[in-house]
């Protein structure tokens, strides 16, 4: 140990026009402006080799089965492990934009698509030290209905991907901050959040997920 203070992995969660990038952006600009030594990861990353196949999926300009595409976006995040793990130990702290909740959850609550088998090969990725999942009230998602035209922006896949963000929030006992109000105040909340979690990491170890069952 070097006695350097590490940094922080934050991800943020939640359904497609949740407000999620523009928050994650957000918190990275106020980090910076504490002098928090701060950095923005988006994921999937679509400038990656993996990354250009899953923006090919995303905007149905190709055809991937289920267990492809997962993997695909699985693989996406473990390229990037071994420079985000670099960069916490530098003292970076990360705010992330989707993680492998993002990865279980769109899978899983497709057809023949099991939790189990979804998480298994998010094992071994770095475990995030906060996770925040942006939720939007039923009033709020009905305001917001002009989803894009990628795969998964309809309203029958968002629904079933926040109650499964809903279930995943409870067992796994996460930070849930209501999307419903202005950029300001969500903005207000979650750095509350963020800058309390930053000062507590300091020189604890890094974990990796392992989920089972
Ligand atoms: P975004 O760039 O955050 O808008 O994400 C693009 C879309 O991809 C969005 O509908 C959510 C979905 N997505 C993000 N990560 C994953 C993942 O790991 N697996 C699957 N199946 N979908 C994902
Ligand atoms: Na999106
Ligand atoms: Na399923």
């Amino acid at each position: 140990m070097n006695g350097l203070k590490r940094g922080a992995l934050i991800v943020v969660e939640g359904v497609d026009r949740s407000g999620k990038s523009t928050q994650c952006r957000k918190l990275v600009e106020s980090l910076k402006a504490r002098n928090v030594n701060a950095a923005l990861v988006t994921f999937p990353d679509r400038t990656t080799s993996t990354g250009g196949l899953i923006d090919k999926y995303l905007k149905q300009e190709t055809h991937l089965c289920d267990e492809a595409i997962h993997l695909m976006f699985t693989a996406n995040r473990w390229e990037k492990k071994a420079e985000m793990e670099r960069l916490l130990k530098q003292g970076v702290t990360l705010v992330v934009d989707r993680y492998s909740y993002s990865g279980i959850v769109y899978s899983s609550v497709k057809k023949n698509m099991s939790v189990k088998w979804c998480q298994e090969p998010e094992n071994g990725l770095l475990k995030p030290d906060l996770v925040l999942l942006l939720v939007l009230s039923e009033a709020e998602m009905v305001k917001r209905p002009n989803y894009g035209s990628e795969i998964y922006e309809n309203r029958e896949m968002q629904e079933k991907v926040a109650q499964a963000f809903r279930d995943l929030s409870e067992r796994e006992k996460w930070e849930v901050v209501s999307a419903d109000g202005g950029v300001e105040d969500v903005h207000k909340e979650l750095l509350d959040k963020v800058i309390k979690k930053v000062s507590q990491v300091g020189t604890q170890p890094l974990h990796t997920l392992n989920f089972s069952s």
